[in-house]
């Protein structure tokens, strides 16, 4: 125990030079941990990926507290000497909440927290370090695409051993818990600083608590050096005497990226300096909405469309695990055929030479052009339910390799999150391969598979009434038996309806049962209307309807106006104007 103590206090000398006595004599100290009492507050129901609310709503006495002894409490025995992973995108609030949960956690005989400098690791980061640090699961700090600072959301993510995130079964019992709690364990005097790399040690109850920070970019890396050719990568972004450098723009939106970013591509792979915009971690993601599409990430589009010099364009989401990538001139590439696209040459990634193919999976609203690239390569092909977690399953089981959403989700059996700068440097290692533009390779693909034209209206912050009477009116076309055979036309084209239901998902590893995912109107002619709620906003209801068409020949045209058609009878069939009021969309993408 003497040299144990002797060796952390070395430890401390080297890591903190100046505060070495003080946390030498706060290791020594041995800390009580307090139960207080608390009730429940009712609302902490996980959405689609964890519980998003204002950060007011976090700041609230007890709030923070409840949710995180909840978590834990569902672990059950679980959680006795366990290691955790904690970080986040950086947004306001994650410090205060990281400080609570090393105070409950250490109260909770967890044994030890890996936690990110600065409290910041990416979604797939923590995904990653779950995985290879073994760990019982991981809490991430993120309301993902959402707005940050003291005015906008906070997040809690809870993640699962195999670093996904928690199924329903695990969220339904964590909402439960939130709905009964009368206690949490704190342990009130415990102070840990998390600002720089390093190992600290406390006594809490008599039991050994373990704090590590961690370098957030270290253990990422290094997985991405095992998935992909570095040295191809690096030719093809710094150049070489024979061919130019390819021009990447690369846009953090002041997220948790900045640094992967950072460290991989201006240092790692040789980009240049300018090819990096916004990779400053912000707490209020210098008010950047951080969701990557063609609202949000305007400034990037539009710089990409102006200079000539950039070839390929991308931009992340707070938390690192969505991607928008475009081509020279702002070529738009949807999330559906990037996922299609990537599933067509995995051949181009060292990864899945060795790792092998299985099969392939998007969610239900994403649309079908990687269905076709899994017929034609012989994969199983999955259709899963909005939400990252419907895929775990079918990974751990070794049947399924990769995956997408066309909320620019895209991502691969190396973690169970999605994961944004991997799909950019999936694309780049095709582009290497192949040699051709962002724009020749969609253009080939859709040659040869025919094309899949997708788009998705967002309505943000309506009101929770009018969308819930839109989605009962929905509801009710699938009861009336005069809805399948019905002819609607627009813009002289005249779709007919061949089956509508309510999605519902049966896992084929576990057979558990997702239901109400989502009203999906199935036309004749293999084009889709999907109407869903949000289960990731703050406040309010998001309508998001997606329309997917398949045209067989029809190549370069223009996604909007081939859709229009598709759009005018999706706002027709629900009467979204009249339940909601709305005109227009929030978002378009
Ligand atoms: C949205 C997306 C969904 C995604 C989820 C979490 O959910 O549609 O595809 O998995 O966000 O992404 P919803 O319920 O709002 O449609 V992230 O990057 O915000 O964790
Ligand atoms: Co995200």
């Amino acid at each position: 125990k003497i040299l144990n103590n002797y060796l952390t206090l070395k430890l401390y000398q080297f890591h903190y030079p100046f505060e070495f006595i003080v946390r030498a004599i706060s290791i020594r100290m041995s800390l009580t941990s307090i139960t207080v009492p608390t009730t429940p507050f009712g609302d902490q129901k996980p959405g689609t990926s964890g519980l998003r609310k204002k950060v007011a709503v976090f700041m609230q006495k007890h709030y923070t507290e409840n949710f995180i002894q909840s978590i834990l409490d569902a672990q059950k025995d679980k959680t006795k000497g366990c290691t955790l992973i904690v970080g986040g995108d950086g947004r306001y609030f994650t410090t205060q909440s990281i400080n609570i949960i090393i105070r409950i956690a250490s109260a909770n005989a967890v044994h030890k927290l890996i936690i990110g400098r600065r409290g910041l690791l990416s979604t797939p980061a923590v995904s990653s370090l779950i995985r290879t640090h073994k760990c019982l699961g991981g809490i991430v700090l993120t309301a993902s695409h959402n707005p940050g600072g003291i005015r906008n959301d906070f997040g809690i993510k809870y993640n699962i051993e195999n670093g996904g995130p928690a199924p329903d079964q695990m969220t339904d019992e964590i909402y439960e818990l939130t709905g009964k709690i009368k206690e949490y364990k704190i342990t009130p005097d415990l102070d840990c600083d998390f600002q720089q790399p390093g190992v600290q040690q406390f006594e809490v109850d008599g039991r050994e608590f373990v704090v590590e920070v961690i370098d957030p970019v270290d253990d990422y890396i290094q997985l991405m050096k095992s998935i992909f050719d570095f040295k191809k990568l690096s030719n093809l972004l710094s150049g070489t005497e024979t061919s130019p450098p390819f021009n990447v723009l690369l846009d953090s939106m002041n997220g948790v990226t900045g640094v992967y970013v950072k460290r991989i591509f201006l240092e790692e792979l040789g980009s240049n300096q300018d090819s990096a915009v916004h990779i400053i971690p912000l707490d209020n993601f210098g008010e950047i909405h951080p969701d990557p599409n063609l609202t949000y990430a305007k400034e990037l589009v539009d710089k990409v469309r102006e200079d000539s010099k950039f070839d390929l364009g991308a931009a992340f989401d707070g938390d690192g695990d969505r991607n928008m990538i475009i081509g020279k001139n702002a070529f738009f590439v949807t999330p559906s055929d990037s996922l299609a696209v990537i599933a067509n040459n995995l051949d181009c990634i060292p990864y899945f030479q060795t790792h092998g193919v299985h099969g392939f999976a998007r969610s239900m609203p994403t649309g079908a052009a990687v269905d076709r690239v899994a017929q034609k390569l012989n994969k199983e092909m999955f259709e899963v339910p909005t939400g990252w977690k419907y895929f775990g399953n079918l990974m751990d089981a070794g049947r399924l390799s990769l995956c997408g959403e066309e909320s620019f989700g895209t991502g691969s059996d190396h973690i169970r999150e999605k994961d944004g700068i991997w799909a950019v440097l999936a694309w780049l290692s095709i582009i290497a391969h192949k040699q051709m533009s962002v724009e020749e390779i969609l253009k080939e693909h859709w040659k040869i598979y025919g094309r899949n034209y997708f788009t998705r209206y967002d309505y943000e912050e309506c009101e929770s009434e009018a969308a819930n009477k839109m989605m009962n009116h929905l509801e009710s076309l699938i009861d009336d038996k005069n809805t399948v055979g019905k002819n609607f036309t627009s813009c002289g084209k005249t779709y007919v309806i061949k089956q509508i239901d309510n999605f519902s998902y049966v896992d084929p590893i576990d057979n558990s049962v997702a239901k109400n995912q989502g009203i999906r109107v199935l036309f004749e002619d293999g084009s889709r209307l999907i109407y869903r709620l949000s289960g990731t906003g703050s406040s309010g209801a998001t309508i998001r309807v997606y329309i997917d068409s398949y045209e067989k020949s029809e190549t370069t045209a223009d996604a909007q106006a081939i859709l229009k058609p598709l759009v005018n009878i999706g706002l027709e069939i629900s009467k979204l104007k009249a339940f909601t009021g709305r005109e227009e969309p929030t978002v378009i993408t």
